[in-house]
């Protein structure tokens, strides 16, 4: 196995979340498949977050959606390296209709978590950040400490976007916290809190 930057990864996922979800506002969330969602989970289940269950490489198109259609509110997909992998085509469509409400936030723990930690891409020097800079996000970087989490938040809540970052975060499996697991609700609560505000 590759050792990659992951090897001397020194930010806990479920710290980076709960930071970038802190007095989250009316803030949008598509939380991608396994981690993530649970990150999100255990950060407080909220009816503006959608969880995408086992849908791997769509969480970025989603948020691409919803930030062009929903200009007036900031959206955050929140995903990970192997989900980003699968779906990389999303952010070539986010390059080009560049949504200013719109950040994009890869959890990159070099590792297929939910299936066994397997190496992503990304522990053999494949650079997300790179990646959507050459599909058209301005100043897409790479978050390895608690300072830059920080900003990113602010960039996240105010900045103009499209935000992408890549924030290299430990191999670690921190406890189960599961968002709904019924679909068909979160879609419907999730409609339902974006039309209330
Ligand atoms: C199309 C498809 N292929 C494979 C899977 C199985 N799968 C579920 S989670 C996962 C790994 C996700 O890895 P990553 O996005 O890096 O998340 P993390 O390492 O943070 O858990 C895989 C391969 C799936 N759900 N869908």
């Amino acid at each position: 196995m590759s050792p990659g930057a992951g090897a001397t990864a020194t930010l806990h996922r479920r710290e980076v979340v709960a930071t970038l979800l802190a007095d989250r506002g009316d803030l949008l969330v598509v939380a991608g498949l396994g981690a993530s969602a649970w990150d999100c989970a255990a950060a407080g289940d909220h009816p503006l977050t959608f969880s995408l269950w086992g849908g791997m490489g769509q969480a970025t198109m989603m948020g691409v959606g919803l930030a062009c259609a929903r200009p007036d509110r900031r959206v955050l997909v929140l995903t990970g390296d192997g989900e980003m992998l699968m779906g990389l085509g999303s952010l070539a469509t986010a390059g080009v209709q560049k949504p200013a409400n719109l950040s994009v936030v890869v959890l990159d723990n070099e590792r297929y978590g939910e299936t066994g930690m397997q190496p992503t891409h990304t522990a053999h020097g494949v650079d997300l950040a790179v990646v959507a800079a050459a599909c058209g996000f301005g100043g897409a970087s790479t978050v390895t400490g608690p300072a830059e989490v920080a900003s990113l938040r602010a960039a996240i809540h105010r900045g103009a976007g499209p935000v992408f970052a890549v924030v290299k975060v430990m191999a670690e499996s921190p406890p189960l916290v599961l968002p709904p697991r019924d679909g068909a609700l979160l879609k419907q609560r999730f409609r339902a809190a974006l039309h209330r505000a």
